[in-house]
């Protein structure tokens, strides 16, 4: 293609060529990649029309989609100033100072990351949000940050969505300028579920801030400082943006017989965290176990504990949580984390709707517009039904959160974990056992990736038909899932008070465990010689030109990167196929217009779908911009 390049090039073409053509003419150096991008879309639309997108399993024939309203905004006026021009005048430490010193409650938006991750099994997509992100960020600027990114929705972009997710992180950015945006970092574990080099996390925090984040959220799912205060040191060293270090809230302050996670055990970690460097303390309550008067108890110490601001964040399971914040803004907290009322509840965070309504004429009111809000509350509510095979069931707020402290972001994928072995009628003995384990481990922190241990070895005991008893009497004739084994030995660090050392002997028989940081076993990576290695493998086809975010993709997820690289060469980028289309292919006669770069878009016509040859090949037939195609796909339904 370069040859190409040179070869066309008008310059050339005239003869008017000095020595320093190639050295003068970037443009030799841009390839275009071939031009079969629409075939490759209607070949992924015949596949799905034929075949079915294999993530969408329970389809409903007779349901009709509503089509989303996209709320008006001017797309020639500028930005209002936002959270992130203010990061960019004050910088990271005089910014935490001017939160702490403001008197109205602000709100973090979770409605892109954590909503969906906990209520639709964090399969939302780019071109849903990216369809009101410019209009929301110009309509609602006073919000004081989107959770856009990290936790499950990294991995879960590139394995099931068929995206990038640093492409999504630069299309946020560019739309949302004005405002912060965050992510949820999961401290040495990154967006992955075990420990990883240390200079691995270094380089991707650094380049996530290169990239659009301002706000990293930083916990560890054992609220193991070690693995917490190098993250907030790379957000320190590495970036202008804001290091929020969490605990997570386990258990319940109130109760007296809890001596382990009680109120001086939070305190204590908060001052660390504080110490650590944070510019913000975050109480990350996973799984919405924090009730309304532990909060005003927990939030009223912690201002006493700490000089910087405190930013609260929940789910819902339980119904309760509005409570939560309530007590939590009379106690002085200075963010919640809430979702627009379409994504909101349940395993969700509260209704940021009705939460700002709730401190309407209040001394601590915002000034957020609610019917802006409401009106946005509206689309991703008829967005949400794009994505309905994803969800949970939960119909009610259940008390029983209480009792199995199961994550929201958990429970959503908790059923369809248990559907997929067969469980589905034993979920309630599910989370009953998940509780039962949470206790044999010692009542440990949940949150991911520990609580992906604790459900897996759940669902072990309940298809095995086995109990916690059983484990302890004949747990050495027992082989344990892998995640368990791993945990055991230290592999996601040391848990509050350590490990049950006869449980422990159990589960990794003849295995020594250690007890320093996990990462100490894991060399540094050799960034340099590696991203060489990785260029080779990848760089050679022009329709999926790699850069040194995909290196890191790769280095996070190894199988699912290649994966979905290779699933690009088939089909090309499906960023901007509409949703309805990209899970449920298209019907006769149905036409959609699907943008491929900018002001280029293709009119796409469904005109039928033949019968399968003796071979098993169906060939659908389109019409593309008037011309007819058709593709031919092995039906293998
Ligand atoms: C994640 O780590 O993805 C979480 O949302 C934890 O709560
Ligand atoms: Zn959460």
């Amino acid at each position: 293609p370069f040859l190409d390049n040179i070869l066309k090039h008008e310059t050339f073409r005239k003869g008017d060529v000095t020595v320093n053509f190639i050295k003068e003419t970037p443009d030799l150096f841009v390839f275009k990649a071939p031009r079969n991008r629409a075939t490759k879309l209607v070949t992924y639309l015949g596949d799905v029309i034929v075949n079915g997108n294999a993530d969408v399993k329970k389809l409903d024939p007779t349901k009709k989609f509503i089509k989303p309203v996209v709320p008006k905004f001017d797309a020639n006026a500028a930005y209002p100033e936002g959270t992130k021009d203010k990061l960019t005048a004050l910088g990271p430490d005089a910014f935490a100072q001017w939160l702490k010193n403001e008197k109205q409650i602000h709100f973090t938006d979770t409605t892109m990351r954590d909503a969906h991750q906990s209520l639709l099994a964090t399969r939302m997509r780019t071109f849903d949000m990216l369809k009101v992100a410019e209009g929301y960020a110009k309509n609602n600027p006073n919000i004081f940050s989107m959770e856009v990114w990290g936790g499950a929705t990294f991995d879960v972009c590139m394995r099931f969505l068929q995206e990038n997710p640093w492409e999504r992180l630069q299309l946020l950015r560019k739309a949302m300028p004005n405002v912060l945006l965050q992510m949820l970092i999961r401290g040495s574990n990154g967006v992955g579920y075990t420990a990883y080099p240390d200079n691995l996390i270094a380089k991707f925090v650094e380049q996530s801030w290169e990239h659009g984040v301002d706000l990293f959220r930083i916990f560890d799912s054992l609220n193991w400082m070690e693995s917490i205060a190098p993250c907030i040191e790379h957000v320190r060293t590495r970036t202008n943006g804001l290091a929020e270090g969490s605990i997570c809230y386990t258990g319940d302050i109130l109760n007296p017989k809890n001596t382990k996670y009680n109120l001086k055990y939070y305190t204590t970690l908060a001052k660390d965290i504080e110490n650590a460097g944070a510019h913000i303390l975050a109480i990350k309550d996973m799984a919405g176990l924090l009730k309304p008067y532990a909060a005003f108890e927990l939030v009223s110490a912690l201002k006493q504990t700490v000089n910087i601001p405190i930013h609260l964040h929940t789910h819902d399971t339980s119904s309760i949580q509005a409570a939560t914040y309530l007590k939590a803004i009379e106690a002085g907290v200075d963010v919640v984390d809430v979702a627009l009322g379409g994504l909101s509840g349940l395993t969700s965070q509260p209704n940021f709707n009705s939460v700002v309504e709730m401190m309407k004429f209040n001394d601590r009111a915002s000034n957020l517009n609610n019917q802006s809000l409401n009106e946005y509350s509206n689309y991703w509510e008829t967005v949400r039904d794009y994505y309905y095979p994803f969800e949970s069931g939960l119909k009610a707020g259940s008390g029983e959160v209480f009792k199995h402290e199961i994550p929201g972001g958990q429970y959503s994928n908790l059923k369809p974990q248990a559907q997929a072995l067969g469980l589905e009628d034993r979920f309630h003995e599910i989370t009953k056992m998940y509780a039962d384990v949470n206790l044999l481990f010692g009542d440990i922190v949940k949150v991911t990736p520990s609580s992906k241990v604790v459900g897996d070895m759940a669902q072990y005991l309940v298809s095995n038909n086995l109990t916690v008893q059983d484990v302890l009497e004949r747990g050495h004739t027992i082989s344990f899932p892998q995640s368990v084994v791993q945990f055991f030995k230290g592999d996601l660090g040391q848990p509050v008070g350590g490990f049950p050392k006869d449980l422990q002997k159990l589960i990794l028989k003849d295995e020594q465990p250690y007890t320093d940081r996990p990462n100490a076993h894991i060399p540094a990576l050799d960034i340099d010689e590696e991203y060489k290695d990785f260029k080779k493998i990848f760089e050679n086809d022009l329709s999926r030109p790699i850069d040194f975010t995909d290196f890191l993709s790769y280095k996070l997820y190894p199988k699912v990167f290649t994966d979905a690289y290779n699933k690009h060469l088939k089909y090309d980028s499906l960023i901007n196929l509409p949703t309805k289309n990209f899970f449920y292919g298209m019907e006769v006669g149905e036409e959609i217009i699907v943008e491929l770069d900018k002001g280029k878009t293709l009119l796409i016509t469904l005109d039928s779908i033949g019968k399968a040859n003796e071979e098993g090949l169906v060939t659908v037939y389109f019409k593309v911009n008037g011309q007819g195609r058709s593709v031919q796909i092995k039906d293998t339904s």
